[in-house]
């Protein structure tokens, strides 16, 4: 039988090796891989570049309202389309429970309005906040549905649950399988600083990450961790910012408990003193957690290439410049929506600092990028793999250097904190069940194009 695709002349790379060989492709998967392939309906000279899985992004909010009011500038169509031009085939954003709202109902929502707009193939979380009524329930049911995990706060007040209910999330998530990922900063170090920034009139932006302190992290870290250990469950740790909280996370794997650990490109891009500056030009760098110094950066690198960290994922939680300085340029800390885009840049911004300009290899790359997300979601190995019956979701990757530039990305910011930043990489195609979505001069997205990819 003939392939639809063969791409030649490519090195192909998952999370385990490297290959010099042919890929065929049939039917929208990875059909044949070897030397000497017959010859496809098209074929594609990757031209000795590498060829790995499509990137999998398992932390990424779009088309949805915080506990601020603010919605996200970016929908499922606008988040999804920027993210396959950075070589991320597959999203999962959340679907946010407010206090109230039945998980049932959000999630239903959420895959409805994702089945129209998506251009990627998507999962999603459930974000619970409210564990009353028929909850349990109704989370067995979202289980049953596909869901990949649960996602969960210990601070701010509309969100955090007591370490009571936080638990009873967490047995109720082991029950049916899924992974609770946590919002792991601790809600009376961050609450007690933010009080005492208040009071002391300091509203700047350096004074969020002086509530959002390194102690919160370490803290709500451990208290996440606890939980973990004592329900059972399989704790994902979001966004983690510091070294530390990653050696919490490797201690605690040594007894035993199941612990996943993420961090994002801005914790090893960007520094803490883009934030000692007045608003408007701190805005774009407002995140939680905050971002930190230079010897958090090195030392998260480092534990990426030890493999203590698990994924690399973008956290792309995009506000635009009027969400982020409601009041303008006296918004005071507390008042400013906080988080960072990043959908598109996350592949370029890991490769340039960690592979290109740092310790980890290619399989590292896959493996935090694609092959560690697809699994915590339950998606390997049709997603994050090269192997026979995979999706052929695909990203030639082209040691190519640019810089970035806002007009050059996809989304609908309004800006990148990363303007003028030089990436070593990027993808020159990108393919989506074995067809050229974006790059060489394709551009093949259309919103519902996305499939649900279920746990
Ligand atoms: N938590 C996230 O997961 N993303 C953005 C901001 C936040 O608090
Ligand atoms: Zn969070
Ligand atoms: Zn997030």
């Amino acid at each position: 039988m003939t392939f639809d695709l063969v791409i030649r002349q490519g090195r192909l790379v998952d999370a385990n090796e490297i290959r010099q060989a042919d890929l065929g492709i049939r039917a929208g998967h990875i059909a044949e891989i070897g030397s000497g392939l017959a010859e496809g309906v098209s074929e594609l000279d990757a031209g000795g570049r590498y060829v790995m899985p499509g990137g999998v992004d398992s932390h990424v909010h779009l088309d949805q309202l915080s506990s601020k009011g603010d919605m996200t500038a970016d929908d499922f169509w606008t988040g999804s389309r920027s993210a396959v031009f950075g070589g991320t085939t597959t999203v999962v954003p959340f679907a946010a429970q407010h206090r109230g709202m039945s998980i049932a109902q959000v999630v239903e929502a959420a895959l409805e309005r994702a089945g129209q707009h998506m251009t990627v193939d998507y999962g999603l979380h459930v974000i619970v906040t409210d564990f009353s009524g028929d909850a349990v329930t109704e989370l067995a049911a979202a289980a049953e549905a596909g869901i990949a995990a649960v996602k969960i706060y210990l601070t701010y007040d509309k969100l955090k649950l007591t370490g009571a209910a936080a638990l009873e999330v967490m047995a109720s998530a082991r029950d049916v399988g899924l992974p609770v990922m946590v919002h792991a900063e601790a809600d009376e170090l961050v609450t007690r600083g933010r009080d005492q920034q208040v009071a002391a009139r300091e509203l700047g932006a350096t004074s969020h990450a002086v509530s959002h302190s390194r102690e919160a992290e370490l803290a709500g870290v451990a208290e996440a961790i606890a939980l973990g250990e004592q329900s059972g469950a399989t704790v994902y740790l979001a966004h983690v910012s510091t070294p530390q909280a990653i050696d919490l996370a490797v201690d605690a794997r040594g007894r035993g408990v199941n612990v996943i650990a993420e961090t994002c490109p801005h914790y090893l891009l960007l520094d803490e003193s883009t934030l000692d500056q007045p608003m408007p030009a701190a805005a774009p760098f407002l995140c939680s957690p905050p971002l930190r110094g230079a010897a958090e950066r090195s030392g998260l690198i480092e534990r990426m290439a030890a493999g203590e960290v698990d994924l690399v994922t973008s956290d792309h939680s995009p506000y635009s410049m009027d969400q982020k300085l409601p009041n303008g340029p006296g918004t005071a800390f507390t008042e400013a929506a906080n988080g960072l885009p990043g959908i598109e840049l996350r592949l370029a911004l890991l490769y340039t600092a960690a592979v290109h300009e740092g310790p980890l290899d290619m399989l590292d790359f896959v493996r935090l990028v694609s092959t560690n997300p697809a699994k915590t979601c339950g998606l390997y190995p049709r997603k994050g793999s090269l192997e026979i019956g995979a999706d052929a979701d695909l990203v030639v990757w082209d040691d190519q250097p640019h810089t970035v530039r806002w007009s050059d990305l996809h989304d609908n910011v309004g800006y990148t904190p990363y303007e003028g930043i030089e990436l070593a990489a990027r993808p020159s195609a990108v393919l989506m069940g074995g067809e050229v979505v974006v790059g060489l001069e394709a551009d093949e997205t259309r919103p519902g194009r996305g499939r649900f990819v279920g746990r």
